[in-house]
């Protein structure tokens, strides 16, 4: 591997000194974290660039998507896809409750709300679907089910900041929306993540969790543990916010220039948007068969390009950490998907040198 290689992504990052000037700050009081005022100025930040009311922010997506279980004080089943990284699962397992696979629309690749109904029984508490890369989910469909059986919903939204729903941010739906903030995301703080509620109660009680339940004046009055942000990530997340829309805007035409080179391939297709607007975070495509896949991931390999099989395997098969459960479509496309390279940096003649190859 060298300099000119090119992986699946790589993170988008300001300028090197427009960090170090924030870092000066923190440099200068001291402050390095405990809700500082760094913390404070991001969460404030990101809520105005997304128009949503509130953000917590935290260490990472998946202590993120536990302290959202924990928010909502789940124990029981919880319904959730097997096309996910496994960080959705063993968030719910590590908060003591058992994921049950719910199978995916073969064109979103989200869960598919006509098979959650049939998986609910009498210890289902709640529903975590996942918007896959950034492809919003059937959002009007999951209220109306967890309305019905009074259950609540987690949107596992690592992928979804940047994603919209009739107009407004995707990260408002469900009870509690969890976020990633990594550095192979659309909007990077190194290690980061993210709850959203829109309930001022659980948002509270969310802030405490962050911070080993205390309140205010630091006396225990909650079940919590350690979730916070540092200074110093919030402050490459400053950093990064002011260049939050040249970097969505890019991987969009940058999406459109894959999409229109590959819309005639006929042995591959790309994921489809069936409900609000996605982020353009990945570029996934699914070809006929995996021995279609493995060819071209050799082909581009041998040109020192690396793609990723995100997903792959489906979830459900990692029988160390669960109980095998059938849900054919999920296992078939994941044999079969691949997630070519988008990033901000990605020259548009490498994108057109990946479709050459891609295209055969
Ligand atoms: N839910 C879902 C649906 C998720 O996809 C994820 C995480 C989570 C929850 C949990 O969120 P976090 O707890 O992670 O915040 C990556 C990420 O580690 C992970 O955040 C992400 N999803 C998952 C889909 O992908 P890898 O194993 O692919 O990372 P890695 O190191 O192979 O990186 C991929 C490419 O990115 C490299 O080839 C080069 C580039 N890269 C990566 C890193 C880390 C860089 O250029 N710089 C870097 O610092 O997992």
């Amino acid at each position: 591997m060298t300099e000119k290689s090119v992986y699946v992504t790589q993170p988008s990052l300001a300028p090197l000194d427009e960090y170090v000037e924030i870092l000066q700050g923190v440099w200068e009081s001291g402050i390095l974290t405990h809700n500082g005022p760094l913390v404070q100025q991001l969460e404030k930040e990101i809520c105005s660039m997304l128009q949503i009311k509130n953000f917590v922010a935290i260490s990472n997506g998946t202590i993120a998507i536990q302290m959202a279980i924990k928010a909502l004080e789940l124990k029981g089943e919880i319904i959730t896809t097997p096309f996910t990284w496994i960080a959705t699962v063993s968030a719910i397992k590590w908060e003591g409750s058992k994921p049950v696979f719910c199978d995916i629309d073969p064109e979103t690749l989200n869960i598919d709300p006509e098979k959650i109904e049939n998986l609910i029984t009498d210890r289902t508490v709640g529903i975590m679907p996942v918007h896959v890369f950034g492809n919003p989910c059937d959002v009007a469909a999951i209220d109306r089910i967890a309305e019905k059986h009074n259950l609540k919903v987690i949107y596992d939204a690592a992928h979804a900041i940047g994603s919209s729903f009739n107009g407004n941010s995707l990260l408002v739906a469900g009870d509690i929306s969890a976020t990633s903030l990594h550095a192979t995301k659309l909007f990077n703080t190194a290690e980061g993540g993210g709850c959203i509620t829109q309930d001022p109660v659980l948002h509270e009680k969310l802030k405490r969790i962050r911070f080993f339940g205390h309140d205010n004046v630091k006396n225990v009055i909650e079940d919590g543990f350690n979730g916070k942000m540092t200074e110093v990530h919030a402050a490459l997340g400053l950093a990064n916010l002011k260049y939050y829309d040249a970097v969505l805007a890019d991987r969009k035409n940058k999406y459109k220039y894959y999409k229109d080179g590959l819309k005639d391939t006929e042995f591959v297709r790309m994921q489809i948007t069936k409900c609000g607007e996605a982020n353009y975070s990945y570029f996934p495509v699914i070809f006929d068969s995996e021995d279609q896949l493995v060819n071209t991931v050799n082909k581009l390999v041998a040109e020192d390009i690396y793609p990723r099989r995100y997903f792959y395997p489906s979830v459900n098969t990692y029988t160390e950490v669960v109980d095998y459960q059938s849900v054919p479509i999920s296992e078939d496309i994941s044999k079969r998907i691949l997630c070519l390279p988008l990033y901000l940096n990605l020259e548009l003649e490498k994108i057109e040198r990946i479709i050459q190859i891609v295209k055969g």
